[in-house]
């Protein structure tokens, strides 16, 4: 009789431990546990999310004849730990091995890997078959490779899985459809809503659980409207298919004020917890492009964050964890404001990407990476505080995925392993693609002096402070000759713009 363990992210039929399983005889755990619920403090919703989730598919396994131990988070008898909850069951039913699909975070996979010892039984962790690039896969491309850039590794993807191909080709004639990706606010844009599940008696009980035992945690728990079921997930694509996927493109790096959804998928926390798998959304989108749903920049670009982005920054995870959770190629000391918690601050942008992180436990790709990334990375944030708030912050935040993003993309800690150059941009940048500044007690157009835009002279003193580490890079060049011309004058200007800005947030004085 086996018993085979079922994580919180883990709430596919599909998964390798499942697939052996005979639900005559072998048992189901699933438990809600406090250390997996505070090892950082997730956001209410995801808590919720999670939680009300894993009832719903035990329920769903449950009415298909399997045998069900679900722990709840409230139960007289929880231990709070995972290995606490199988040690428990295990000393109630003889089992002969512990079957485990393996965890997405390394931290587990170190824990589970002193349970056979402590349980003296067999414990066989299966493949992940969550993903659609293995660990093994990952690694064999990646040997050899000077240099590892996604856009090679999305190549191989596209064709290992034949999506968007056409007689070994691209369809299009090219990958990549990126420049056509990059269009502002159209003024008047009409924004679709995101899909808003009802929630249930369970969801509900859920709800009540959280509020009661983790009202010290960040965020708004109501309104709640994630789906937690796979057949609301999959009314969930089908929504984001009809409705907003044709202009996913286009306005991919748009935010407009009071418009946290835009035209994104909102999947993440889907696919992330096992209630959708990649594939089904890569040949969904697919569809939608030879239905005439979408046009090619949609469904190529949407491709490209699940087939490429995703399976790629878990391959780097896996690949350099643990030493990538200790990167700090700039050395960056500057502890997290707190305006990153309360939203109080005069930066408009920053304003309304901490509300809506605060309201929704979520934020899109541009706003993660080019407001609140962006800030972090020219103001010298710790990685460590950095990569804690948005593991913390965000519904569809687990480490494989978070930890490359933060660490690698936005705050090149790994000294360009995941990004060829950082992602540094001024206050312009915002403007460009963004409403935000229209409404902000800062002026974008003023580069210097009190009323300047803080990311104007925050990115120049950023290319001074880290001229060591970043001059040598070929990609930096040009804002290097930029430097190079500025007058002493005015780079004391934002030296001194920049050393008053952060006294200012050492003081707790709102900027
Ligand atoms: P869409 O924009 O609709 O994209 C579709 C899907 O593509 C996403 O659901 C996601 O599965 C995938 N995807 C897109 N971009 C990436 C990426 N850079 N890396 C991996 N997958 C990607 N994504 C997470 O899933 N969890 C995180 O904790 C997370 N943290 C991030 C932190 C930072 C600083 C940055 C810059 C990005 C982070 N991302 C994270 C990637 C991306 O921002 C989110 O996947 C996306 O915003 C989720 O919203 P969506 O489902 O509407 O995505
Ligand atoms: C995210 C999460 C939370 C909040 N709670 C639980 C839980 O109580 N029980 C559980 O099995 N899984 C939970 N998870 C998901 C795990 O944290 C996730 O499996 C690991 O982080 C590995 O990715
Ligand atoms: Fe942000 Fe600067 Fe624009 Fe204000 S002016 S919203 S701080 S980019």
């Amino acid at each position: 009789m086996k018993l085979c363990l079922i994580l919180g992210d883990q709430l596919s039929r599909s998964i390798s431990s499942l697939a052996e399983l005979d639900p005559q005889q072998d048992h189901i755990l699933m438990c809600e546990v406090r250390d997996e619920a505070t090892y950082v403090k997730h956001h209410k919703k995801k808590i919720a999310l999670v939680f009300s989730a894993m009832r719903h598919f035990a329920k769903e396994l449950a009415e298909d004849g399997y045998n069900i131990d679900y722990v709840k988070y409230d139960d007289p008898n929880n231990t709070g730990s995972l290995a606490g909850e199988v040690t428990r069951l295990a000393s109630q039913k003889a089992f002969s091995e512990i079957v485990v699909t393996a965890p997405g975070e390394y931290r587990l996979q170190e824990q589970m890997a002193s349970w056979s010892a402590a349980l003296n039984l067999p414990v066989t962790i299966k493949e992940d078959s969550r993903f659609l690039c293995s660990q093994t896969e990952f690694a064999a491309w990646a040997k050899g490779r000077k240099q590892l850039r996604m856009e090679y590794f999305y190549r191989e993807m596209r064709r290992k899985y034949s999506v968007l191909m056409n007689c070994g080709e691209p369809i299009g004639g090219q990958w990549n459809f990126d420049a056509e990706n990059r269009k502002p606010p159209a003024s008047g844009l009409e924004v679709p809503d995101t899909y808003r599940a009802q929630p249930d008696d369970i969801t509900q009980e859920v709800l009540a659980l959280v509020e009661t035992h983790f009202s010290d945690h960040f965020g708004d728990l109501l309104p709640f409207h994630f789906t937690v079921t796979r057949n609301q997930a999959n009314e969930a694509l089908d929504q984001f298919i009809v409705k907003r996927l044709s202009l996913f493109g286009d306005y991919q790096d748009a935010m407009i004020q009071n418009e946290p959804w835009m035209h994104h998928s909102h999947l993440g926390f889907y696919l992330n917890c096992g209630l959708l798998t990649p594939l089904e959304c890569i040949e969904r989108a697919e569809k939608a492009y030879h239905e005439g749903i979408a046009p090619l920049n949609a469904v190529e670009g949407f491709i490209r964050q699940i087939l490429g982005w995703r399976e790629y920054v878990r391959g780097i995870y896996w690949l350099k964890m643990p030493d990538y959770k200790q990167v700090n190629f700039l050395e960056a000391k500057r502890p997290l404001p707190e305006f990153y918690w309360t939203a109080e601050t005069q930066m408009n942008c920053i304003r309304q990407c901490v509300t809506e992180t605060k309201q929704n436990a979520y934020a899109h790709h541009i706003q993660r990476l080019m407001v609140l990334g962006n800030f972090a990375l020219i103001a010298g944030l710790d990685p460590d505080e950095v990569n804690n708030w948005y593991m913390l912050v965000y519904a569809d935040a687990y480490e494989w995925v978070e930890l490359p993003n933060v660490s690698g993309m936005v705050l090149f800690a790994d000294g360009g392993l995941l990004a060829s150059k950082p992602y540094a941009a001024s206050g312009t940048y915002i403007n460009k693609m963004s409403n935000y500044c229209g409404s902000c007690k800062y002026k974008v157009s003023v580069k210097n002096g009190p009323t300047a835009c803080p990311f104007n002279y925050l990115y120049w003193d950023f290319i001074g402070r880290n001229e060591g580490k970043l001059r040598g890079n070929q990609r930096m060049g040009f804002m290097y000759k930029s430097l190079d011309r500025m007058s002493e004058e005015k780079r004391q200007a934002i030296r001194d713009d920049s050393r008053r800005f952060f006294k200012a947030i050492e003081a707790d004085e709102k900027v």
